[in-house]
């Protein structure tokens, strides 16, 4: 079974997902090591890898060092053509459907054809959405786009919807690395009126609460990417808000 059809048939059971992001810039031997151990404890269910810039890290090195910790899945989840490595398992070919900028929408996919074909990678196309996060992020910097504003839930959705009328797999709403809030629930909700396909949200997402709320909002994978670089400890207490009594004993 590919890996979408298991992440679509485990949100058709209800069940929610999250993934821990990875940012190669960021991560030593020993982090990897105690994220890896934890993941396989709370039994995340993606790594995703990637970023919009990545200066000293290697993403290649980043893979192989996870596929050799750890059974998890692994996922690309490319700042550019460059970032593409047969070596992980899938990877979401984001379309930044958000944005107006060709570079992001087909251009670098244009790019990446021939070595995607030539590799064995499972390709989950995705409509990449930014939403604005309280600050100026990186990819909203780099990918020279405008993120929809937060209080423009109707924008987001049909943005979403036109994606899936296009074939697209996957919504991907973002508010980017490091955003000062996460993706707004309002936005979120919009988003699962409109579609059917799974919904991955992430940027911000720091405490239990933020995490309940999305999925509430009806999110169906998670990612979660600096809170966890800095508290590796968290992750434990983040994953376990994919379960419903989640908000029992609170
Ligand atoms: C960024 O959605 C991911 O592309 C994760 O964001 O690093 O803020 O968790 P954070």
């Amino acid at each position: 079974m590919s890996l979408y059809q298991r992440m679509f048939e485990t949100l058709q059971q209800g069940r929610r997902q999250m993934a821990v992001l990875i940012d190669p810039d960021k991560v030593n031997a020993k982090h990897l090591d105690e994220l890896c151990k934890r993941a396989e404890l709370a039994s995340i269910d993606f790594f995703f890898v990637g970023g919009s810039l990545i200066t000293r890290g290697n993403i290649h090195d980043t893979i192989r060092a996870l596929k050799a910790r750890t059974h998890i899945p692994v996922v690309i989840f490319p700042g550019g053509h460059q970032q593409i490595d047969g070596n992980a398992d899938a990877i979401l070919l984001l379309s930044l459907i958000s944005g107006r900028n060709p570079e992001m929408l087909i251009g670098q996919h244009v790019l990446a054809a021939p070595r995607l074909k030539a590799s064995e990678l499972e390709i989950i196309p995705t409509g990449y959405i930014l939403v604005d996060g309280g600050k100026m992020t990186t990819v909203q910097y780099v990918s020279d786009t405008v993120p929809i504003p937060t209080d423009k839930p109707e924008i987001a959705a049909y943005t979403a919807l036109a994606g899936q009328q296009l074939g697209l797999k996957a919504i991907f709403a973002e508010a980017g690395s490091g955003a000062l809030y996460p993706v707004p629930t309002s936005i979120v909700k919009a988003i699962r009126r409109e579609v059917n396909i799974p919904i991955i949200v992430g940027g911000g997402i720091r405490t239990p609460e933020q995490a309940l709320d999305l999925y509430d909002a009806g999110a169906d994978v998670l990612v979660i990417g600096n809170h966890l670089e800095n508290h590796p400890d968290q992750l434990e207490i983040l994953a376990a808000t994919r379960h419903p009594s989640a908000r029992i004993g609170k």
